[in-house]
């Protein structure tokens, strides 16, 4: 993996530098050891590293430096890093004792994408009995462009709760029917995750002509 190889590649360029200083029989390198909390989280978030599990062998380690996978990086055994980009990201530590001997591990961490959020409004509409209503025939535009996402919104689909069906973000549409009707708004993201918003539409007038319905029925000019 990507990740490991940068590992690899850090601590042999690190080794290259090494001084002697700490001899002690039986000396290995260090190890290096870190925590991620959370690995795993929808993004904006913070997550901690905690690298003090590092083993020292002989040397006291002097040096703790961190790539967070994202371009950031730190140093310091305890350290915290904000992902607000979604992604899985390898982190890796780097330790390095007084004698120049170095170790590297890396952890995934996974970033993840924050669903969309589907929101519309529709226009339009006349209050009755403290409800908002349309009319049937009536041409309405539905507007979703009110919903967001962290890093954009590809598809908007819409059922009109009576079969028909459309797409994008604002849509002209009118019922032939009165009647109630549960519209549903699903937006999917340039990730392809999707969420839904439904809103309940209330259709009112007559049945249009020619459709045989009863009392109200459609009134043919
Ligand atoms: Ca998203
Ligand atoms: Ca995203």
């Amino acid at each position: 993996m990507k990740g490991a190889r940068l590992c690899l590649l850090l601590g042999a360029a690190l080794l290259v530098g090494s001084v002697g200083g700490c001899i002690e029989f039986g000396v290995t390198q260090p190890q290096a050891l870190f925590t991620a909390s959370p690995a795993g989280h929808v993004i904006p978030f913070t997550a901690s590293f905690d690298g003090t599990l590092s083993r020292k062998a002989g040397c006291d380690i002097v040096s703790y430096v961190w790539t967070f996978g994202d371009g950031g990086g730190a140093t310091g055994p305890l350290v915290d890093h904000t992902y607000t980009a979604d992604g899985i990201y390898e982190v890796t530590l780097t330790v390095i004792d007084e004698s120049g001997a170095s170790d590297c591990t890396a952890v995934t961490v996974d970033a993840e994408n924050p669903v969309p959020t589907a929101t519309f409004s529709y226009s339009p509409k006349s209050t009755m009995d403290g409800a908002y209503i349309i009319g049937a025939s009536e041409w309405v535009t539905f507007d979703a462009s009110a919903s967001t996402d962290d890093s954009g919104i590809t598809a908007y689909a819409w059922d009109f709760g009576n079969g028909d069906k459309a797409s994008g973000a604002v849509v002209e549409y009118r019922y032939t029917y009165p009647g109630s009707y549960n519209v549903v708004l699903t937006v999917t993201d340039d990730d392809g995750d999707a969420s839904s918003y439904t809103q309940l539409i209330e259709v009112i007038g007559n049945n249009p002509c020619g459709s045989g319905s009863g009392s109200s029925g459609g009134s043919c000019s």
